[in-house]
C-alpha cells in the first residue's frame, strides 16, 4: 500500500490549525501538528486527532437517503435528486419560494465547498426565509460593526501577538480555541501576552480555564456586560482619559456616546454587574494608560439580551482609549481573498441595512437577509400566506443547537417535505424526507475563505483533498449546485458543469464591470482562459486570491498571489502582521467611523429601563452555556476518543445555591424555564458564581430514529429546551442563551 504525508488545515474550529497527516492507501495512520505550518508551528487540539475516527466512523452517511414508508433508505444519487424535484419542485410551484426555507449551519462557515456554493443554492432558491446559526452566535457583533465601520466583516480582531492588555468577556478561548478571532493556539498566544509583562483581565460567570490563566478575573451577573463596558465608557470621559488621535478626523458620534454613558457611572451599575466600582474605575484605567490594549468579547457577550449593545462597546472603547487600528490593539484583518472591506471604493461605501422586511409571524427585523432562527418553528406552525411548508437544512442541527429545540423538532414533522445535507442522522435530520451526505474532511479540499478574514496575521493557506472521494459519491458544491437548478425550475437533470461555469462565468463578469477591480476593463473571456482547468471551489478561490489584495489581477502585477502559489506551499504563506487600515477600510456612506449609529442609540433607552432589574435576584437561578475541549457544539459526539470519560452534560452550580437547593454533587437535577423541563446530574464547582448554573448546548441524543450509536450512549440533555425562543436581542434578532431566568431543583429524593 502506498504510504504518504498531507498537509492540510484542520476544519474543525476557527483556529486553522495546520496538520501533518500519515496515510497509507485509504487508511489514516497518524495525525500531529504540522511543525512547519506558517501560524500554528505544530499546535492542535484533542479534536484533530479524532478526524481518524471521524473519517472512519461507520455511522457517517457515504449514501443518500430517501424516506420510503416512513423509515430513511438507502437510494441512488438519482433517486434522491428525483425524490426532491418532484416533492420540493411541487411546494414552490403550489405555494411559492417563500414556502421553503433554508438553515445554514456552522460548518457551513469551515467548508470551502459549503462557503462559496450554500450561497449560491440560497440565491438560486429566492426565499425570504434563509436562517443560520448565526442568530445563536455572532450576529449582534456583526450589526455592530456593520453599523460602525460599513460591512457585516468589518469585525476588528484583538492584535494578539503584539499587545499587552487584553480585557476579555465571555470567551473562554483555553476551550474553544477562540472565535471571531482567527489564530491557532490562543492559549500559548495568550500566556506569551503575561510573559512579556502584559496583563490578561477575564470577565465571565465562570472562573473557566482562560480565567484561571489570567492575570485577573471577575465574575459577572451573565447579560450585564453592556453596563459595565458602559461604565468603563463613563469614565474614560469623567477622568479625561478618551485619547481618539489619529482617528478623531475620522470619527462621528463621540459626543452622542459621552451624553449616553452619563447615566452608567460604575458607581450605578456597581451592584447590577456584581463587579465594584473601584475595579471598573481601575480597569478603565489601566486600559486608557497601557500603549498597546485592546477589548475583546465573544459568546457571552453576543448570545444575551444585550448582545449588541455589549458588541459596540467593546469596539467603542477600544475607539476611545486610542487603541482601535493600532498595533497591540483591535485591528482589521486584509484577507488573500479579499472581504466586502477590501472591495469597491477605500474608504467609502453604501454601508449596511436592516430591517428591510420582517418576518411573518413575530414580525422580527431581517438582518444582512436572514430571519432570526428563533423564528423557525413558529413560521412552520403558523397557516397563512408564505407559511414554511419544506425546509432544506446544510450543515446544521437548529434540534439542538436554537431556542425551544422541543418546539422546533415537532415542527419539522408536519413539513410537507425537508432535505438534508449532513454527514449523520442526528436530532434534526431524522425528520428529512432526504439526506444528502456530504463527504468525510479528508475527502475534501480546504481554504478558510471566512475565517481568514478574521484572522489576527494575514496567512493564506490552501489544503488539497487528503484522500480522493469514492468514485459513488458527491463533493457538495455539485451537490448543491443540482440543488439550486432544482430550485431553479431547471429540474433535476441539471448539467452540473455547465451551471458552474455560468457561476464563474457571472463572477467576472461582475468583477470586469466593477471600476474598483484589479481586473476592471479587462475581457472576460481572457479571465475565464487563465482559470482554466480548473473548476468548482478551486476555480472560484483562483479568481478570489487573484483579485484580492495580494493578487497577480491575471499577470497585471508580477510576483502577485495566485492558487497555483499555495499549491506550492502547503504550509501557507505568511502575508504578514495585521496593519492599521482606517480610513481605507471604512464603508459607511459618511466615510467615517459611525460611533454613535441610530438604531444602536434607540437600544440604550432598553437598557437603562432594565437598570434596576434583577438586582435583588429574588433567588431565582440564571442559565449561562459552557463548551467543552473535546466537543464541537452538538456534533462529533459519536467519536468514542473524544465522548469516553466522566459525562461532560452536566449542570454546574455554585456551593452556596447547591446548598440552598438541598442538591449534591452528582444528584439528578430538574432545571425548568418558561418553555421547558430538563434533567442532567448537578456538578457543584465554585467556579460558576452564585445564582448562576451553566448547562453545555449540543446534548441530548436520545431521540427517537437518530443512528448516533455511539452519542446515544453519552446521550446528555438539550439545553435548548430550556432556551426562550421569545428571548431576542432586538437589533441583532440574536437568541438570548444566557442570563436566562430558570428554576433549579434536585429531582432525585433525598437520601
Ligand atoms: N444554548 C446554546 N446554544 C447554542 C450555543 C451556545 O453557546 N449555547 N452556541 C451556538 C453556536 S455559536 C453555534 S455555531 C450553533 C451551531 O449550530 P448548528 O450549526 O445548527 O449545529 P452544529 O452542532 O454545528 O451542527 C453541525 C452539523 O453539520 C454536520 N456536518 C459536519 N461537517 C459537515 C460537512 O462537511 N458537510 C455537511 N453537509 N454537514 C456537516 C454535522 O453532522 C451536524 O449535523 O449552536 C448554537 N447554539
Ligand atoms: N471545543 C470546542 N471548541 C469550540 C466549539 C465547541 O463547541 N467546542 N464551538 C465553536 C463555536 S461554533 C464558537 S461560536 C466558539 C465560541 O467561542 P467562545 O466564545 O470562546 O466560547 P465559550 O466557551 O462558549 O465561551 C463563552 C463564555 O461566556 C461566558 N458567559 C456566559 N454568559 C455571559 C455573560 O453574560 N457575560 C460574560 N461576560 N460572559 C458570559 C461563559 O461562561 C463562557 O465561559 O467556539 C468554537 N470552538
Ligand atoms: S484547535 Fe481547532 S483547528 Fe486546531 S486542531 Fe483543534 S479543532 Fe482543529
Ligand atoms: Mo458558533
Amino acid at each position: 500500500m502506498h504510504a504518504g504525508t498531507s498537509y492540510r488545515v484542520c476544519p474543525l474550529c476557527e483556529a486553522t490549525c495546520g496538520l501533518e497527516i500519515r496515510t497509507r492507501g485509504r487508511e489514516v495512520i497518524g495525525i500531529r501538528g504540522d511543525d512547519d505550518d506558517v501560524f500554528s508551528r505544530g499546535f492542535i487540539c484533542p479534536k484533530a486527532y479524532a478526524l481518524k475516527e471521524l473519517d472512519a466512523d461507520p455511522d457517517r452517511l457515504r449514501a443518500p437517503l430517501v424516506r420510503r414508508n416512513g423509515t430513511l433508505e438507502p437510494a441512488t444519487w438519482d433517486e434522491a435528486f428525483a425524490e426532491i424535484e418532484r416533492r420540493l419542485g411541487a411546494v414552490i410551484r403550489e405555494r411559492g419560494r417563500d414556502a421553503v426555507a433554508v438553515y445554514l449551519g456552522n460548518p457551513s462557515v469551515h467548508s470551502l465547498a459549503l462557503s462559496l456554493y450554500g450561497a449560491v443554492f440560497v440565491r438560486a432558491l429566492g426565499t425570504k426565509n434563509v436562517f443560520s446559526a448565526s442568530t445563536v452566535d455572532q450576529m449582534p457583533k456583526q450589526v455592530a460593526v456593520g453599523l460602525m465601520f460599513g460591512t457585516m466583516l468589518s469585525t476588528p480582531v484583538p492584535d494578539l501577538d503584539r499587545t499587552d492588555y487584553l480585557l476579555m468577556l465571555g470567551a473562554n478561548p483555553f476551550v474553544s480555541n477562540g472565535s471571531l478571532m482567527t489564530a491557532p493556539d490562543v492559549p500559548g498566544r495568550l500566556r506569551a501576552i503575561r510573559q512579556r509583562g502584559g496583563r490578561v483581565v477575564v470577565v465571565d460567570p465562570r472562573r473557566t480555564r482562560t480565567a484561571t490563566e489570567a492575570s485577573e478575573h471577575h465574575f459577572i451577573r451573565p447579560g450585564t456586560d453592556a453596563y459595565f463596558l458602559f461604565a468603563i465608557v463613563h469614565t474614560l470621559f469623567a477622568e479625561g482619559l478618551v485619547r481618539l488621535g489619529r482617528l478623531a478626523e475620522h470619527t462621528v458620534g463621540v459626543e452622542r456616546v459621552e451624553a449616553l454613558a452619563r447615566p452608567f457611572a460604575p458607581e450605578v451599575v456597581a451592584r447590577r454587574c456584581g463587579i465594584d466600582a473601584a475595579t471598573i474605575r481601575r480597569l478603565a484605567r489601566e486600559l486608557a494608560t497601557t500603549e498597546r490594549a485592546a477589548v475583546y468579547g465573544r459568546i457571552g457577550t453576543c448570545t444575551q439580551e444585550f448582545g449588541t449593545l455589549a458588541s459596540w462597546l467593546v469596539d467603542v472603547i477600544n475607539l476611545l482609549t486610542g487603541h482601535l487600528d493600532e498595533l497591540g490593539g483591535a485591528m482589521f484583518t486584509r484577507a488573500a481573498t479579499g472581504s466586502p472591506h477590501t472591495r469597491g471604493t477605500p474608504g467609502k461605501g453604501k454601508g449596511v441595512r436592516l430591517g428591510r422586511r420582517r418576518s411573518r409571524v413575530r414580525e422580527a427585523p431581517e438582518v444582512y437577509g436572514e430571519l432570526p432562527c428563533a423564528c423557525l418553528a413558529e413560521e412552520i406552525e403558523t397557516p397563512g400566506d408564505g407559511q414554511i411548508r419544506a425546509l432544506v437544512t446544510v450543515a446544521g442541527n437548529p434540534v439542538l443547537s436554537t431556542p425551544n429545540g422541543e418546539r422546533l423538532d415537532r415542527a419539522l414533522d408536519t413539513l410537507e417535505f425537508m432535505v438534508s445535507l449532513d454527514i449523520y442522522v442526528n436530532e434534526t435530520t431524522r425528520h428529512a424526507d432526504v439526506v444528502l451526505p456530504g463527504l468525510s474532511p479528508l475527502e475534501q479540499s480546504h481554504y478558510d475563505v471566512i475565517l481568514r478574514q478574521l484572522a489576527i496575521r494575514n496567512v493564506a493557506t490552501y489544503s488539497p483533498a487528503t484522500f480522493e472521494p469514492p468514485a459513488d459519491q458527491v463533493p457538495e458544491w455539485r451537490t448543491l449546485l443540482r440543488l439550486a437548478a432544482i430550485a431553479a425550475g431547471q429540474g433535476d437533470g441539471a448539467d452540473v458543469d455547465a451551471l458552474d461555469d455560468f457561476v464563474v462565468a457571472q463572477r467576472v463578469e461582475q468583477d470586469v464591470a466593477a471600476p474598483a477591480s484589479p481586473i476592471h476593463g479587462r475581457n472576460p473571456a481572457e479571465i475565464l482562459a487563465a482559470l482554466a482547468p480548473r473548476r468548482g471551489p478551486e476555480r472560484l478561490l483562483d479568481l478570489m486570491l487573484r483579485t484580492g489584495p495580494y493578487g497577480d489581477a491575471f499577470g497585471a502585477k508580477s510576483d502577485g498571489l495566485t492558487l497555483a502559489h499555495l499549491e506550492a506551499r502547503p504550509h501557507g504563506i505568511d502575508l504578514g502582521p495585521l496593519e492599521p487600515r482606517i480610513p481605507e477600510v471604512l464603508r459607511t456612506p459618511s466615510g467615517k467611523i459611525e460611533l454613535a449609529p441610530e438604531p444602536i442609540v434607540a437600544d440604550v433607552e432598553r437598557l437603562r429601563a432594565a437598570l434596576d432589574d434583577g438586582a435583588s435576584a429574588n433567588g431565582k437561578m440564571v442559565l449561562i452555556g459552557r463548551r467543552d475541549l473535546r466537543s464541537n457544539n452538538s456534533w462529533m459526539h459519536n467519536l468514542h476518543v473524544l465522548v469516553k470519560g466522566n459525562p461532560r452534560c452536566t449542570a454546574q452550580m455554585n456551593p452556596a445555591d447547591a446548598a440552598r437547593l438541598g442538591i449534591a454533587d452528582g444528584d439528578v437535577t430538574r432545571v425548568t424555564s418558561r418553555v421547558g423541563t430538563i434533567e442532567l446530574p448537578a456538578e457543584v464547582t465554585d467556579t460558576v458564581m452564585p445564582g448562576v448554573v451553566s448547562i453545555p448546548h449540543g446534548w441530548g441524543h436520545d431521540l427517537r430514529g437518530v443512528r448516533l450509536k455511539v452519542a446515544a450512549e453519552h446521550a446528555g440533555a438539550n439545553s435548548n429546551r430550556l432556551a426562550d425562543e421569545l428571548a431576542l436581542d432586538p437589533l441583532s434578532g440574536n437568541a438570548v442563551l444566557n442570563g436566562l431566568p430558570v428554576a433549579v431543583e434536585r429531582a432525585t429524593p433525598a437520601g
